[in-house]
């Protein structure tokens, strides 16, 4: 057997794509609509403060094209907390408003492909916990997509050996390093949590440098040979003010 990636976990991920119900929203009368306002900025309120106090992360993001309106992303210590914050929008007088039309789980992961094996705990090192619970930035787009990497007879993934897949995943890293500061990646694991092996989430204030990225990714041996990818979500930073001004009817 080949030896497989030491991973390493942080915050669990919940990315909950929803869609609005603008034909219902405008039915509703204008007190209706006012409380279920107030809920919903009290939960951006409450997400704050998490955030804040460093006990998770959330982003929320508009959500262009008809896969879905909105996506919340959240980061929480555990599962439990994450079923706990869909459940109770779920029960808010807005979620009425909402359907659901995609989420996907999974945790925040680092690999050791490339680390430098410094000795020492990693979850001790301030720069490895800080990638493992991250805070979500407040850039202007997101993307996310989930995907696989490829089992299918020579192009297997998993029966190549460590050190071939090392060598893969620095070529991976090159390219990636070339967008820092303008593409900011989060990796989530979601093997045994959801229908793909892992959630790309990116953050950028310019949306093409995704198309960039993504793009020059492809020609790369371990997006070109083993990368399987499912939908892609592209969306705009939704701020207190903004989401409030995109339910105005
Ligand atoms: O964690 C690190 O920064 C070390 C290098 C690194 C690893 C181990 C890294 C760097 N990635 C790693 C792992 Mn990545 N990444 C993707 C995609 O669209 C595509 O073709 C692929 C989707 C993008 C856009 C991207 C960006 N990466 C992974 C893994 C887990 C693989 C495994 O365990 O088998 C996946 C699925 C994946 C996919 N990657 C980077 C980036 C960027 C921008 C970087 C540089 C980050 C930086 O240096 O700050």
């Amino acid at each position: 057997m080949n030896e497989a990636a030491l991973t390493l976990e942080g915050w669990y991920a919940l990315h909950d794509f929803r869609s609005i119900n603008w034909p219902a929203w405008k039915a509703a009368d204008e007190e209706e609509r006012a409380v279920a306002l107030e809920e919903l900025n009290e939960f951006l309120a409450d997400w704050d403060q998490v955030d804040e106090a460093k006990q998770g992360s959330t982003a929320v993001y508009s959500i262009v094209g008809q896969k879905a309106d909105v996506v919340f992303m959240h980061l929480r210590e555990t599962l439990e907390d994450l079923n706990e914050i869909e459940n109770a929008f779920n029960k808010t007088t807005f979620a009425k408003y909402t359907t659901k039309s995609y989420s996907y789980v999974s945790v925040v992961e680092l690999s050791n492909y490339l680390a430098a094996s410094g000795g020492g705990d990693p979850m001790e090192n301030p720069h490895v916990v800080a990638r493992l619970k991250p805070q979500l930035p407040k850039s202007r787009h997101i993307c996310f997509y989930p995907m696989n990497k490829k089992r299918d007879l020579s192009d297997n993934w998993y029966m190549l050996s460590m050190d071939e897949r090392k060598s893969m995943m620095q070529s991976h890293g090159l390219i990636g390093r070339g967008y820092a500061g303008k593409v900011k990646q989060i990796i989530t694991g979601s093997v045994g949590f959801d229908d793909w092996e892992w959630g790309v989430t990116l953050f950028a204030d310019d949306a093409l440098q995704f198309k960039k990225l993504v793009y020059e990714m492809r020609f790369d041996e371990v997006s070109a040979r083993f990368g399987e990818f499912g939908p892609f979500y592209v969306g705009n930073l939704l701020d207190h003010p903004s989401l409030n001004q995109l339910m105005k009817v």
